[in-house]
């Protein structure tokens, strides 16, 4: 471990007023670190709340602390901001002006993309930022509860993919078994989380599925979500989550796109394989992530964000030295 657990760790102990932000459309390893380290906090007599402008999605209401998520900020600023999982402030959405306005901005991520901001900054090859949380919360001596145990295995088994992707490692799978000791439970949570659909969600997934595009030689696959396919299926905007790394399941496939048209522009998903580099793709339009799964935002009409896109996974390709590979259907 690093010492800035422990420097953070210092930071957090002092200070009466902290807030903890989310990035827009949080996921399971955003929140539960975010809920994580709250609990904790508050274990130790520190005040904390836990921000997120786009709200709580329905998979993680039930994490302890959920209901407590503010979805505006704050009218006093805060003493200490940590920012989770944000590669930029502005990726807290409306509250990125409260992380700026804080005595003392922690960054905490695992993205490849993170700009290095704020007076501490603590970066790390981890799986989910849920290891580095962990650290973080052994730094302040705050013993694992259960309520910590499943915010915190909810980090690592969903960045992780339930541990099937590439990222899991040793270290995620020896916390894993340090929270199942506290009395978290990897089955309640997958359970949750991934075989628990609305039938709105599931409809909106065969519609997203039968209507994907094969180019490249089949080792590029897209597809499109307008908002009518959302609501002629029934489906939540959040419902969307999942489908992407579905359309990389199909054999030959080295980067799957999805495009979501939304009011703040298309959504673009990316998940790649076979070392083709997601966020490659990403950076080139000012998105981020991570090696096998990033994405961006584009404003402008739909089919010049697919060309630009796919022009962009292209040259990815060509750049893995893949071009020559040979298609095997
Ligand atoms: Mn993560």
């Amino acid at each position: 471990m690093t010492d800035l657990p422990y420097q953070i760790a210092a930071v957090l102990r002092k200070s009466r007023n902290v807030l903890i932000a989310c990035h827009v459309a949080p996921d399971g390893d955003c929140l539960g670190s975010a809920l994580g380290l709250r609990l904790a906090l508050a274990r130790i007599g520190v005040d904390a709340q836990v921000g997120s402008a786009d709200g709580v999605p329905d998979a993680f209401l039930r994490l302890p602390g959920a209901a407590d998520v503010m979805s505006a900020p704050p009218a006093t600023r805060a003493e200490v901001a940590v920012a989770v999982e944000c590669s930029m402030p502005d990726r807290a959405g409306s509250f990125a002006q409260a992380l700026a306005d804080a005595k003392t901005l922690i960054n905490i991520d695992h993205h490849l993309s993170n700009a290095g901001y704020g007076h501490l900054v603590y970066w790390d090859t981890a799986a989910a930022t849920g290891e580095q949380m962990a650290d973080v919360i052994a730094a302040l001596r705050v013993p694992i509860d259960r309520e910590i145990a499943e915010c915190l295995l909810t980090a690592v088994v969903t960045d992780t993919g339930s541990f099937r992707h590439r990222n899991t490692t040793a270290r995620s799978l020896r916390l894993a078994a340090d929270l199942v000791d506290a009395g978290a439970s990897v089955h309640a949570i997958v359970e949750r989380v991934y075989e628990t659909r609305s039938a709105g969600g599931l409809r909106l997934l065969g519609m997203a599925l039968a209507s994907l595009t094969l180019g490249a030689d089949g080792r590029i696959v897209w597809t499109t979500v307008p908002p009518e396919m959302l609501i002629s299926a029934g489906a939540q905007p959040e419902e969307v989550t999942g489908i992407v790394g579905m359309l990389r399941q199909i054999r030959g496939v080295q980067v799957a796109l999805l495009f979501e048209v939304t009011p703040q522009g298309v959504r673009v998903g990316i998940r790649s394989r076979d070392g083709a580099r997601s966020h490659v793709i990403a950076e080139a339009f000012g998105g981020g992530g991570h090696q096998e799964a990033a994405g961006f935002t584009a404003t402008g009409p739909l089919d010049k964000v697919i060309a630009a896109t796919l022009a962009e996974a292209e040259k990815e390709l060509r750049q893995a030295g893949r071009t020559s590979a040979p298609f095997r259907p």
